[in-house]
């Protein structure tokens, strides 16, 4: 097994099965993700079952709530990239562009949220379709002294969708689950270090703020997530596995591809056991 780092986060790992793997490796490939926010095991084969057994070496596989994007056998998994042209030719952008609007974090409407989202390249274009990550650490570090001083100890109050209510992937009955809390500032439970949980999607206010203090403060931490520090962009492969740490990273899709092209993956949600 070759690791690779690829800058202050990211890295490439070659030369493993992740379907016959022992538990020795698999304990150097959870180090390296809990130092790297994310990694990517390439060149694998796998069918559901296999890429279902490797992501609960992770944790609990968990179903996504847009029931629309499910597999249609296998609801654990979430496709993406698929039916993204409508009966009528149209292309559906929401499905097209999932994830690409902007730096978040996943399933921050959750009580808990997820621990790791894992991704399996099933088609990629041949240009375009990059993902990009971005370190929760990083972002806490370089958060000015007046936003790291006024964000302690305070939670946000966040929903599928935020405050644009941009939840088309839901089912309606759905879409009514009330916003949960979420400290801002954070210790991760394994590694100890300490992070900024934001997502500009999916907040709603800061608790405990003026509206308008409060939107102030999201609005400066949008901007700032436009370029946030240490970042990683993913070229992907067909048979590439990315796993990222939901807990300490941020991620966007680049939705630029020739939509005329296939871009499919699996997708899990994992969550800690
Ligand atoms: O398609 C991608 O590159 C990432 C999409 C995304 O945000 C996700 O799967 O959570
Ligand atoms: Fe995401």
């Amino acid at each position: 097994m070759e690791i690779r780092h690829m800058g202050p986060i990211g890295a490439l790992i070659t030369g493993v099965d992740v379907k016959t793997m022992d538990d020795a490796a698999f304990a150097k490939i959870y180090r390296t993700w809990l130092d790297c926010n994310v990694i990517c095991v390439r060149d694998q084969q796998l069918q559901i079952d296999d890429f279902l057994a490797y992501s609960r070496r992770f944790g609990d596989v968990s179903p996504h709530p847009a029931k629309s994007t499910r597999h249609p056998e296998r609801p654990e998994i979430t496709l993406l990239g698929t039916n993204k042209f409508r009966a009528d030719g149209t292309l559906d952008q929401d499905i097209y562009r999932r994830g690409a609007e902007g730096f978040h974090t996943d399933g921050s409407y959750e009580e808990v949220p997820y621990k790791a989202t894992q991704l399996y390249a099933i088609a990629i274009p041949n240009q375009g379709g990059d993902t990009f990550f971005s370190s929760g650490y990083a972002a806490y570090e370089a958060l000015p002294q007046r936003l790291q001083e006024r964000l302690e100890g305070r939670y946000g109050l966040f929903k599928y969708g935020g405050r644009k209510q941009a939840n088309a992937l839901l089912n309606a009955e759905d879409r009514t689950v009330p916003p949960v809390r979420h400290p801002l500032v954070r210790v991760h439970p394994e590694t100890g270090r300490k992070l900024l949980y934001f997502d500009q999607n999916k907040i709603l206010s800061i608790e405990g703020l003026e509206a308008t203090e409060s939107d102030a403060i999201i609005d400066e931490m949008t901007a700032f997530m436009i370029e946030p520090p240490d970042q990683y962009r993913h070229q992907w492969k067909k048979g590439d596995v990315v796993i990222w740490d939901n807990r300490c990273s941020y991620h966007k899709a680049a939705g630029d591809y020739p939509p005329e092209q296939d871009r499919i993956h699996w997708r899990v949600s994992i969550k800690s056991r």
